[in-house]
């Protein structure tokens, strides 16, 4: 593995109607596998304002009332990358997510906490084994 800097990534739980918003990963580092809408921290950026404008950029929709939830702490040995994931939990009350970034993510489906699909990008099935769950989760 080689040593690059550890980046700073957000991974943005959009909830609806209790369920969390997913898409399956293309042509990056955990490609195949399930993943939150998400990025890199920019700088000078907030972990809310962040998540709204990943969200925004890869989905289309709107969130709001974003709070701050765990973090996690990555190394994708394969890669040679070491991600911290600042995790934001929001709300989505309406419009149909569409797959902005074709050549990135598959699609996006909406998936109940407890019934996450496999297999799950690294930081998210990280914290679901910490036992976190997003409030209103169904
Ligand atoms: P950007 O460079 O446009 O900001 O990012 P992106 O094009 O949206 O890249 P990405 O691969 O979706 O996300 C950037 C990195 O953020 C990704 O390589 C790994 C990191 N990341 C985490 N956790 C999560 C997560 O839960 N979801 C997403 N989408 N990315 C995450 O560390
Ligand atoms: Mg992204």
């Amino acid at each position: 593995m080689n040593s690059e800097k550890i980046r700073v990534g957000v991974g943005a739980i959009v909830m609806r109607d209790g369920l969390v918003l997913l898409g399956q990963r293309i042509g990056s580092h955990g490609a195949g596998t399930w993943a939150l809408p998400g990025g890199h921290l920019e700088f000078g950026e907030s972990a809310a304002a962040c998540a709204a404008r990943e969200v925004r950029e890869e989905t289309g929709l709107e969130i709001r009332n974003a709070v701050a939830a765990p973090y996690t702490s990555d190394v994708f040995a394969q890669e040679g990358k070491h991600y911290v994931t600042l995790f934001v939990v929001a709300q989505s009350d309406a419009g149909d997510p569409m797959a902005c970034e074709p050549g990135k993510c598959s699609g996006w489906h909406w998936f109940r906490w407890a019934e996450l699909p496999h297999p799950l990008f690294q930081p998210l099935a990280t914290l679901r084994a910490t036992g976190f769950v997003p409030d209103g989760a169904v």
